[in-house]
């Protein structure tokens, strides 16, 4: 796999630049432990040239396009991104170590937030406001100026597409920092959008490391609007950063999500969603359901239908295209062991299999569902980000609701019940940023607003939502007598 642009520049106003350090750092492929690129180790120094760019972008032709042709060069990007599926899907594939179908899927979602950003960029308006005779009074929807977007390795297709779309859309330009784990298909799309007639500067892109580029991205005085996604404890230094020159954040942490099975439920309609809800990716899903809460009387069937579906999931190299493939790192690979030695083995109910003959040096755990702990265990409390689920028993709806909020985060859950009344209720009684009945994740859902609360993070993205995240409203009262 060799990209068709050279992956160690970092890409500023329309450009690809060595970048000012001229470093540059390895870029691994999970399923094999091995080099297959050199991508930039951007600095302090990258991060002013790209806001310096964005800032020319916006008092140049970006800044002065109109919205309906903002949205024409989104849907050409659209286009392009499809017509390049098979290189996108293969890159991420290797990048990220995600099985090559799981990538192409990315690639379409990356599509469908430029087509939806695209038909949005001229629907979004203000209002009028009735006040007092001889006044008008109406509201403006502003871009912010330079946004910046701090995105990990999991999704960064999918995550660049609800972010950089929404921004762009409304008129923003960008500077991004992808996540040093992850950054091909992000520096491909800097070019694919300058190959759809995307204005120089209007999104620049500059990897490097969280430390170095990051910190200099969430610091950067001439950034208006941040927007992450990652782990709580960078979360809480992104605000920190944005808090000293008061600008708003957008901030996607993670969770714990649950599933709430009761025994009422099509358990046959829920079981293939109960677990690639959690080994999708590798369980290295923001929105991935790592608690299975189950009614007691039908707790024992989920149990054994559960381990059966374990026990056919194999994993392997992303290219061999299986359910699971390897995890990003073996940083990743040693969290995720790490968790998985707290349980007595009598606790892990099943696990998948690794494929014959797998690489040495590529990072891959056989996923692990862990029954018989109590709720407030670590297993079932904090965000794993690996291919584990534990399954919890529940006594009744007030029981279900007590563990299932019984956790820091508050980001997805679903509830499975064929009862109308209980879904309505639980979705109101569920703290989480998204509630799905009888279903999970809705196959990604550009249209839908997404965020959490608690220590999953504050601010929407995706859907209309967003656009007025990244938007700045002003009021106008005209007095005319
Ligand atoms: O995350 P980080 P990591 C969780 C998951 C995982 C853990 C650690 O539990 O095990 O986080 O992963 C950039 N200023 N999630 O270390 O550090 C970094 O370069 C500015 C959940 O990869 O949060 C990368 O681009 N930026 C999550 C991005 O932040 C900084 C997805 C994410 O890295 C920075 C990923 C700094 N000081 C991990 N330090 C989800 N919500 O889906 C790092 N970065």
């Amino acid at each position: 796999m060799t990209p068709w642009f050279d992956p160690s520049r970092v890409f500023i106003g329309g450009e690809w630049h060595a970048p000012a350090g001229c470093e540059t750092l390895p870029v691994i492929d999970p399923s094999t432990g091995e080099e297959i690129a050199r991508i930039a180790r951007g600095s302090a120094a990258d991060i002013d040239a790209a806001v310096i760019a964005a800032e020319q972008a916006l008092a140049g032709d970006w800044g002065a396009m109109p919205a309906f042709q903002r949205g024409r060069i989104l849907a050409r990007l659209g286009q392009i991104v499809l017509d390049h599926t098979d290189a996108l899907a293969e890159m991420e594939a290797r990048d990220v170590g995600k099985p090559l179908t799981q990538a192409r899927n990315d690639v379409i979602a990356l599509a469908r937030y430029c087509e939806f950003y695209a038909g949005a960029a001229d629907k979004l308006h203000g209002q009028t406001i009735p006040f007092q005779p001889g006044f008008t009074v109406y509201t403006l929807r502003e871009p912010h100026g330079v946004t910046g977007h701090i995105v990990p390795w999991n999704y960064p297709m999918q995550i660049i597409g609800r972010s950089i779309g929404a921004a762009l859309a409304t008129g923003n330009a960008c500077v991004l920092k992808p996540a040093e784990e992850a950054c091909l298909t992000a520096l491909a799309f800097a070019d694919l959008a300058h190959m759809a007639g995307l204005p120089p500067g209007a999104l620049n892109v500059v990897p490097g490391l969280g430390a170095e580029a990051g910190a200099a991205l969430t610091a950067h005085p001439g950034i208006r609007h941040v927007s992450f996604t990652g782990s709580v404890a960078t979360g809480r230094k992104v605000q920190a950063a944005a808090a000293e020159n008061v600008v708003p954040v957008t901030l996607e942490l993670g969770g714990k999500s649950p599933q709430l099975v009761f025994a009422d439920a099509d358990l046959d309609a829920a079981l293939p969603f109960l677990v690639n809800a959690g080994v999708q990716n590798a369980g290295q899903t923001c929105s991935a359901s790592s608690r299975i809460l189950v009614e007691r009387a039908v707790y024992d069937e989920v149990c054994a239908r559960m381990a059966e579906a374990y026990h056919a999931l194999t994993v392997g190299p992303a290219m061999n295209d299986l359910r699971v493939g390897p995890l990003i790192s073996a940083r990743q690979k040693g969290i995720v062991e790490h968790y998985l030695a707290m349980a007595d083995p009598a606790q892990i109910l099943a696990r998948g299999q690794l494929a014959e003959g797998l690489p040495d040096g590529g990072h891959y755990v056989a996923p692990a569902l862990i029954a018989g702990i109590a709720p407030d265990h670590a297993l079932a409390q904090e965000e794993i980000f690996g291919p584990v689920q534990v399954i919890l028993p529940f006594e009744d709806e007030e029981d279900a609701i007590r563990i299932a909020n019984g956790t820091p985060y508050g980001l997805v859950a679903s509830v499975w019940s064929r009862d109308g009344a209980r879904q309505m209720r639980l979705a109101k009684r569920l703290r989480a940023g998204q509630v799905f009945l009888n279903n999970y994740g809705a196959a990604g859902g550009v249209e839908l607003p997404f965020g959490g609360t608690g220590l999953s993070g504050h601010g929407r993205e995706k859907g209309f939502e967003a656009l007025y995240a990244f938007t700045s409203l002003k009021t106008v009262a005209a007095h005319h007598g």
